[in-house]
C-alpha cells in the first residue's frame, strides 16, 4: 500500500464493493491492482459464511481467488453472470464508458462484462476523464499473425502505436496468446464509432473501449467512496 499513493483509495472502494455480493450469485472478478482488494475482502467474506461462486477474469485473479478459498466456475455451468465487479484505467464522465486493459486481460474482462446483467466499476479518482484517452492509451488485442499490418491500420486511424513489452523486453503475451497495441489517439471525440472502426480490422481481436458496460462507478477519493451513475 505505500509505495502506492492511491492504494488506501483502491483498499476502499474494494472492499466497499465486497458488500455488494450477496449469497447465490454468480460474480465476475475484475484484474488489477482495485480488483485485487474486491478478491482479498471477497474471501474473508467466504470466511465469514459468504457463498457464491466466481467467474475470474485472468489467470492472475483466478489464482488469487482460488488461493483465498473463492469457489469458480465457468460459462459452460455459468453463461450468465449476475455482477461483474472490475477496475478501469479511465473512466468518463456521464457516459460511464471506460477504457480498460492496461493490465493486459481485456478480452477475457470483455466477455465477462458482456455476460453479466450489472457491471460495476471500481477506481480511483485519478480514473475519472472527461473524454476518454486523455491520460491512457487504448490497448487493442490482436492476433500475432500479421500483427505489423494491423499496427499500420492503427497507425493510419491516427494512433501512436507501441507494441506492448514484458519486463524483459519481449512481446507481452495475452491469456488467449495474443499482443497487444497500445494505441494513443489523444482524447477521443466520439469512443462507440471508434471501438466500431478498431473492431472492424482484420486481426483485430478486441479493444480496450467499453462502451455502455458499465451501470454504476463506486470512485473512491479524500472524502471517501461515491455512486456515479450512468447518464446521471
Ligand atoms: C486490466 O486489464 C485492466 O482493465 C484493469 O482493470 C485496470 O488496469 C485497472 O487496474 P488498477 O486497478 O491496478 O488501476
Amino acid at each position: 500500500v505505500s509505495d502506492d499513493p492511491a492504494a488506501a483509495q483502491k483498499k476502499q472502494v474494494g472492499e466497499a464493493a465486497a458488500q455488494l455480493v450477496e449469497n447465490g450469485m454468480v460474480v465476475g472478478l475484475g484484474t488489477g491492482s482495485t480488483a485485487n482488494y474486491l478478491i482479498d475482502a471477497l474471501g474473508r467474506r467466504v470466511q465469514e459464511g459468504l457463498r457464491f461462486v466466481g467467474i475470474p477474469t485472468s489467470s492472475r485473479s483466478e489464482q488469487r481467488a482460488r488461493d483465498l478459498g473463492i469457489a469458480l466456475a465457468g460459462f459452460a455451468e455459468h453463461p450468465e453472470i449476475d455482477l461483474t465487479i472490475d477496475g478501469a484505467d479511465e473512466v468518463e464522465r456521464g457516459t460511464l464508458n471506460l477504457v480498460k486493459g492496461l493490465g493486459g486481460a481485456l478480452l477475457r474482462e470483455k466477455i465477462v462484462a458482456a455476460a453479466s446483467r450489472r457491471m460495476v466499476v471500481i477506481a480511483d479518482e485519478s480514473k475519472l476523464v472527461d473524454r476518454l484517452g486523455q491520460h491512457a492509451p487504448v490497448p487493442v488485442e490482436v492476433t500475432p499473425f500479421g500483427w505489423e499490418a494491423s499496427s499500420h491500420r492503427l497507425g493510419q486511424m491516427g494512433a501512436r502505436v507501441h507494441p506492448r513489452r514484458d519486463a524483459q523486453g519481449s512481446f507481452f503475451v495475452t491469456d488467449g496468446g495474443n499482443l497487444i497495441l497500445d494505441c494513443a489517439f489523444g482524447p477521443i471525440e466520439d469512443p462507440p464509432q471508434l471501438e466500431r472502426a478498431i473492431r472492424d480490422i482484420v486481426g483485430v481481436v478486441e479493444c480496450g473501449l467499453f462502451i455502455g458496460r458499465a451501470d454504476t462507478v463506486l470512485l473512491a477519493g479524500e472524502g471517501g467512496v461515491r455512486t456515479l451513475r450512468r447518464g446521471a
